[in-house]
């Protein structure tokens, strides 16, 4: 609960370290076992995919699910952890290799809308109300091989569907421009809200910022998240960091540059993010030279790079701020913040 915030990650945040080109090169870590480092590390909240909670669920009867997940909640209890959310994970199924809600076969269709529903089932039984959409396959390969519009209507749809199929959930968009897909049909969180806006239940959907995904759209993650707070659309973030253009790296918070992580923790600060009770969950991947014994270490290191940021951002002088905006003097309001963040 440092600085009044409280910290969350998924146990996907844990991982092998396998890329795309190479076997993995850790040992895959139970998940009781991971469960064990939340509180540890200064964690107290979970984000999972609904197979996190229960693996195989395409294999399983409700009934089944409902078991393995009750028995998720006790685990939780007993460390004295609570659930953020649940996200169906629908990129994963063979039947989804062209998309989930917007695959241009309607088995796959529906096959991605039970899935969610099933994921909302474990929302309920793990307490908590958010349900976090990565659109992973939400888009196209080739521009040519799915009709826009037609996709655009089918997210809305599958989106209605699932605030129909419960009344009491919340759900948080994930936008991301490109990967796995060449091009996403909602890269953005103005996409995003766009879609929300016209949703049957607009109050009930906002976004789940991650840093590196906005940078991969080529814009600040501060003024994404600023814009989605100033609607009160800030369900979630995922802070990391990105170095360029390339494929999402997910890196400790604040790792490649400083000060774009700063601004991030500043406009959390400042317009009150957490004071509804949400958390700043972390999405970022340990290296794949470290060590498993000492894997978790990125985690450690990204929540106290946040927390040593936002001690900074506290101990801004504003007033002097306002005095250099006042005078238009960027040049040394600049110098200023570079000073802060070197500690000079
Ligand atoms: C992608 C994440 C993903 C979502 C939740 O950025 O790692 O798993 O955040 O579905
Ligand atoms: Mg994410």
């Amino acid at each position: 609960m440092a600085g009044d915030f409280k910290f969350s990650f998924g146990p996907w945040n844990i991982h092998q370290g396998a890329d795309p080109f190479g076997p993995p090169v850790r040992r895959p870590v139970e998940f009781g076992k991971k469960l064990k480092v939340y509180r540890e590390l200064g964690f107290g909240a979970v984000q999972f995919h609904d197979d996190d909670a229960v693996p195989g669920l395409n294999d399983l009867t409700s009934a089944q699910i409902e078991c393995q997940a009750r028995e998720v909640s006790r685990l939780l209890q007993s460390e004295g952890l609570v659930a953020e959310f649940v996200a169906p994970r629908l990129w994963e199924d063979i039947r989804t290799v062209d998309g989930a809600y917007t695959a241009n076969d309607e088995k796959s269709r529906q096959y991605a809308l039970d899935r969610s529903k099933k994921a909302v089932d474990i929302a309920r039984i793990l307490d908590t109300q958010l349900i976090v959409l990565w659109l992973a396959r939400e888009g196209t390969y080739i521009r040519e091989s799915k009709d826009t519009l037609v996709a655009m209507d089918r997210l809305l749809q599958a989106i209605n569907a699932l605030l129909e199929y419960d009344k009491q959930i919340r759900i948080a968009i994930e936008p991301k421009p490109n990967e796995p897909m060449d091009q996403s049909f909602i890269p953005t969180v103005g996409h995003a809200l766009a879609l929300a806006s016209v949703c049957v239940s607009p109050e009930r959907v906002g976004v789940n910022v991650e840093s590196a995904h906005v940078i991969l759209a080529g814009l600040d993650p501060s003024d994404e998240m600023a814009f989605a707070l100033s609607l009160g659309k800030l369900f979630s973030v995922h802070l990391n960091d990105q170095n360029g253009l390339k494929f999402d790296e997910d890196k400790t918070f604040g790792s490649v540059d400083l000060r774009r992580a700063f601004n991030q923790v500043r406009v959390l600060d400042r317009y009150g993010y957490g004071k509804k009770g949400e958390w700043v969950g972390l999405d970022v991947k340990a290296m794949r030279t470290q060590g498993e014994e000492k894997a978790t270490k990125h985690l450690r290191n990204s929540r106290a790079i946040f927390l040593k940021l936002l001690e900074i951002s506290r101990r801004l002088d504003e007033h002097l701020v306002n005095q250099l905006i006042g005078e238009r003097d960027y040049e040394e309001l600049e110098y200023y913040i570079i000073q802060q963040l070197t500690g000079s």
